[in-house]
């Protein structure tokens, strides 16, 4: 098991197009637990494979408060939505940075397990919004690239401001 870096934004790898994976093996449930580690690590509650730089469409996700809740999906897509809410988000590649991005209420999402059985999960609340924002991850979008330009440059500037504070 391994830790693994994640890619800070405004890294350019993050807007990479995560690829299909053709074929669930050892090595893909190998990153799947290095993936989770990491999640637990920081903490979040979601992590999708672009943000080590693994450019497949997987996401581990754990909204559980005990931690024992994890939920993998490969090869996800979103088969309904309905609704719309504005939730708060942050994200592991933007730290110290929260705002609200309106996405749908409610979804319901197909993928493979680790074990590359399909299955279905309606999902709505918090599981639902990290979801969305993972699965955004694996299109190659950071959830603050829904802001204005102002409030984006604002963001850059913030975190400029802090790597220079912390080198
Ligand atoms: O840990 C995370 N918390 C969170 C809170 C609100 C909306 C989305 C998230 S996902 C985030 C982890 C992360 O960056 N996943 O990509
Ligand atoms: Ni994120």
């Amino acid at each position: 098991m391994a830790i693994l870096k994640i890619l800070q934004y405004p890294d350019e790898r993050l807007h990479t197009v995560a690829e299909t994976v053709p074929e669930i093996t050892d090595k893909t449930r190998a990153l799947i637990r290095d993936m989770a580690e990491t999640m637990y690590a920081e903490p979040g509650i979601g992590l999708a494979a672009t943000q080590v730089d693994i450019h497949q469409r997987i996401i581990v996700i754990d909204t559980s408060e005990t931690h024992d809740r994890l939920l993998v999906f490969i090869n996800p897509e979103i088969t309904a939505n309905s609704g719309k809410s504005d939730c708060e988000e942050g994200c592991l590649s933007v730290p110290g940075i929260y705002g609200k991005v309106r996405r749908a209420e409610a979804i319901t999402v197909k993928a493979l397990d680790s074990d590359g059985k399909p299955f279905v999960l309606d999902a709505s609340g918090l599981l639902a919004v990290c979801l969305q924002h993972e699965m955004d991850h694996l299109m190659g979008k950071v959830f603050v690239e829904y802001w204005s330009k102002l409030k984006q440059s604002r963001v850059l500037a913030k975190l400029k401001k802090r790597k220079r504070n912390t080198l």
